[in-house]
């Protein structure tokens, strides 16, 4: 394992290598235990390079075996070999020279998921960010691009399948039992997006002809039997090519697009070219084993690693710090593809909830970056929130600005000016600049100020002049390394609500550029005047979130009632059903930390009732507003001084009195949102399975005893229903033998399914109440939690740790100390993991004294043992920092 070594590296420092690398070609002898690697690289010394420089190439726990400089053995002063890295001297001052590696590798003993390590019996290989330089010596960075050949030989019977990127160029027998392939990737690429991949998988095979008719053989490679659960991937990879064909111009660019799924892998997918890695997560559904919620990310998260082939592989990243250049782009991406494919403003409202409940607190605490960070320590901590879902707000807002035409534009000009290129920020945005004439260096504020925005609004009619006056103020909150912040150019879309009926256009504007009905707040506080204005408006802002901000904007329960019952905006709708809840939620945890009693507001009742009925409404809409904000979004509104148990009671409460004035609404809803026929993964139907188990949890709260929900799970014919009514009689009935009962049913109706067992876990690991550690301690013992499969360690440690704040934060603090010692331990194993749960505890400060007491000790425990990894000593001095 890498320990810390304490580096930082800075954006400041950027520099090109000195040595161009030509072209690359792999030769692996596989071997679970020692694999062998050759590695020809052809390089040649940069222009303008000092004649002594000597080549550095990095390593990671290598060991050198064998180094040949165009042929001949090097004599030992000549090179440097360490772990690290391959230090080179005394090469040919211009012509190009051929370097010659040999090195022997364990896939077997790599447990940190990084390099070529095996799963399931198959070798695979993760690279990106630092992963190459496990496997060879390499200048592993983005801003090396080449052509790649590589040869893999391996015993024939155990894997008749090797594969790597790029097109097949043949294959033959190699004696004793062994057989080798060979590939070819025209495509210069740098060496995260390398891939190799071989064993003994089932597929599934379609082709897809390309817009200008060629045909792209597709295949699909899951474990033997499971090939039938591939076919909805296989179907949302098909749509993907066409999407972004018809939208983005986009053609895919090889004879051969493959995607592989393992069941042990760090993070969702990888975009190796023409060879995508996956976690099986992400792959493999049906209606059996699968929920909805699994068949959209399927279908998003296949279509995320697809678009990449242009953006992030044709056009990479200079450097990481340019991270967000392809995955805050490809998000976009992403999330515009799924908003075609299903439903815009339901679509919009998950993104803005997992906006808000995971990127806001990351942007407003310890570890806040900024989209494009200036300095890190480990690259594997960078792959945030703030990278992902931020940079794709940032591409949002560039689009909000420019409109749909301009951003084609722009998008056209990246392509065509910077394919086969690895590149910046400043190089996209200056796209949009020189399409659109508009200057966006304020705009690109969003890129190097961390923290969200708060905006502060006024408004005010007056009815002689016939103007409505808004007042508006911007101040973007300190952060670490940040502290004195610039205004920001913050696109806000609003509309001007009628009380009768419609919209109002105003004469004119004053006080700030209005392009159609995107306000353009510039400033750090601005008056806008709206003239020609015949009665007082209702006034929805930010529509569709056109901007990341906090908004506070005090507006009375009749007009936010207004916006929920009339806007045309189906988001503003809801986030006016929000902006009506939200006050009874904080209220009623204020109320339950001091003892009173609870209350809830009829105008939000009302209006939330009012939207469940809602026929003109679809049914997935109705079931996001029934689904209140989280117990971490209400910690998150009331900023400091939380307590889990009682935000957690007053939550309960509003819920019970939602359902007790609900009933009737709820029951017709249960009743009548059946969906007949066989299943069908379709998002009308997906919705109307939501909106039905949001009712039955409703209705469960009226419940004394279980009998109606364990009916439900009794009926339920897929995942979706069977998991619903399995986590409500989990959440709302725990200690009952009928939760008992359908627990143990469940786990021994899917026992040899790893993804749905997950499942099994990820319900216990969030029943609430001081209770939940000894349960999950208790479920650790058993046979089926397996501490080296991270979806594993995610769904029980990760789904305790993050979304069960009662359990988690009980008072005496045994669940920090828990966690300290569940990062110690996977820390030895996988870094990346440790790290990434350990960020559960980035909000540690907003707690109650008590608890964040308990907190830091714990956190201080593991900041001082002894061998911490790079990835977990990074973030846990962060949190910890004052
Ligand atoms: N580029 C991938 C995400 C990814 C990043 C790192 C990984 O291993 C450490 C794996 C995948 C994506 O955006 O999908
Ligand atoms: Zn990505």
């Amino acid at each position: 394992m890498r320990t810390d070594t304490g580096q930082i590296i800075n954006l400041a420092d950027y520099r090109p290598t000195d040595f161009v690398l030509e072209r690359v070609d792999l030769t692996f002898d596989l071997h679970p235990t020692e694999t062998k690697v050759e590695t020809r690289l052809i390089f040649h010394r940069r222009e303008g390079v000092d004649a002594n420089a000597p080549l550095v190439l990095d390593g990671d726990e290598l060991v050198l075996s064998g180094l040949l400089l165009d042929q001949s053995e090097l004599p030992a002063g000549q090179y440097d070999a360490t772990p690290e890295s391959l230090t080179v001297r005394n090469l040919p001052e211009s012509a190009p020279f051929e370097l010659t590696i040999t090195t022997v590798i364990n896939p077997e003993a790599n447990t940190q998921l990084m390099g070529l390590y095996r799963t399931g019996g198959i070798y695979c290989t993760q690279c990106e960010a630092e992963g190459f330089r496990r496997i060879t010596y390499f200048p592993d960075r983005p801003d090396v691009l080449a052509p790649y050949t590589v040869n893999i030989i391996a015993d024939k019977e155990a894997n008749p399948l090797l594969l790597s990127n790029g097109n097949f160029l043949g294959g033959a027998g190699y004696g004793e039992g062994k057989h080798f392939a060979a590939w070819f990737d025209p495509h210069p690429k740098p060496s995260y997006l390398f891939a190799l991949v071989a064993g003994d998988l089932g597929v599934v095979e379609d082709t897809f002809t390309t817009m200008s008719g060629r045909e792209v053989a597709l295949k699909i490679y899951v474990e033997h039997g499971k090939e039938p659960r591939a076919t909805y991937a296989m179907d949302a990879l098909k749509r993907s090519m066409k999407w972004d064909e018809e939208r983005f111009g986009r053609e895919y660019d090889l004879d051969i697009f493959m995607i592989v799924a393992v069941s042990d892998f760090n993070m969702g997918a990888m975009e190796n070219k023409g060879l995508n890695v996956f976690n099986d997560k992400y792959v493999l559904a049906d209606p059996e084993t699968a929920t909805d919620a699994d068949y959209a990310n399927i279908e998003a998260i296949i279509a995320h690693e697809y678009f990449h082939n242009w953006t992030g592989n044709r056009i990479t990243c200079r450097d990481w710090f340019q991270l967000c250049l392809k995955e805050g782009l490809t998000v976009y991406r992403d999330h515009e593809f799924s908003a075609d494919q299903r439903s815009r403003p339901v679509k919009r409202i998950a993104e803005v909830r997992h906006l808000k409940s995971e990127q806001f607190p990351e942007d407003s605490g310890p570890l806040a970056h900024p989209v494009r960070p200036t300095t890190y320590r480990e690259i594997n901590n960078f792959y945030t929130t703030t990278v992902y879902e931020k940079g794709s707000e940032v591409t949002r807002m560039i689009a909000t600005l420019l409109g749909r035409d301009l951003f084609k534009k722009g998008m056209d000009l990246y392509f065509d000016r910077h394919d086969g290129q690895a590149v910046t920020i400043e190089d996209f945005v200056k796209c949009f600049e020189d399409v659109s004439g508009r200057d966006l260096t304020q705009f690109s504020l969003w890129y190097h100020q961390a923290g969200t925005p708060l905006v502060t609004a006024s408004g005010s009619y007056d009815a002689n002049a016939k103007t409505f006056t808004l007042s508006l103020e911007q101040m973007v909150p300190a952060t670490p390394g940040q502290t004195v912040k610039k205004p920001m150019h913050i696109p806000l879309r609003l509309g001007l609500l009628a009380e009768d009926d419609g919209l109002i256009t105003p004469a004119s504007v004053t006080g700030a550029e209005l392009t159609d009905d995107v306000l353009h707040l510039t400033k750090k506080a601005q008056t806008v005047t709206f003239h020609g204005i015949p009665q007082r408006p209702v006034l929805s802002l930010n529509r569709s979130f056109s901007t990341p901000i906090n908004l506070q904007f005090s507006q009375s329960t009749e007009d936010l009632a207004l916006i929920a019952r009339y806007e045309t905006d189906h988001f503003a709708r809801w986030q006016a059903l929000i902006d009506l809840g939200l006050p009874n939620l904080l209220q009623a945890a204020r109320d339950a930390r001091q003892g009173a009693d609870i209350t809830c507001g009829s105008a939000f009742t009302d209006a939330l009732l009012a939207a469940a009925a809602d026929e003109s409404l679809e049914p997935a809409f109705r079931a996001q507003a029934l689904a209140l904000p989280s117990e971490s979004d209400i910690a998150r509104e009331l900023g400091g001084n939380n307590d889990p148990d009682a935000i957690h009671a007053a939550r309960q409460t509003i819920i019970k009195r939602i359902a007790e004035a609900g009933e009737d609404v709820f029951t017709v809803l249960y009743d009548g949102m059946q969906t007949p026929g066989p299943f069908s993964p379709d998002a009308a139907s997906a919705g109307r399975r939501a909106l039905r188990n949001a009712a039955l949890g409703y209705l469960s709260q009226l419940d004394e005893t279980p009998a109606r929900t364990k009916a439900a799970y009794d009926a339920a014919n897929n995942m979706t229903d069977l998991s619903a009514a399995l986590t409500i009689l989990a959440q709302r009935f725990p200690d009952t033998v009928e939760t008992a009962a359908a627990l143990a049913h469940f786990r021994d109706r899917f026992a040899d399914n790893a993804l749905v067992i997950d499942k099994w876990f990820a319900i216990q690991a969030a029943i609430p109440g001081d209770g939940a550690l000894e349960r999950i301690q208790l479920l650790m013992e058993t046979p089926l939690f397996k501490r080296t499969n991270p979806n594993r360690v995610r769904s029980l440690i990760g789904t305790f740790v993050f979304a069960n704040p009662t359990g988690f934060g009980r008072a005496d603090g045994a669940g920090y100390h828990f966690l300290a010692d569940e990062i110690l331990e996977i820390d030895q194993r996988n870094p990346q993991l440790a790290a990434r749960i350990l960020t559960s505890m980035r909000s540690w400060r907003l707690l109650e004294p008590v608890r964040a007491d308990h907190a830091r000790s714990a956190l201080l425990r593991i900041e001082r043992a002894a061998g911490l990894s790079t990835d977990v000593r990074d973030i846990v001095e962060r949190i910890l920092k004052e």
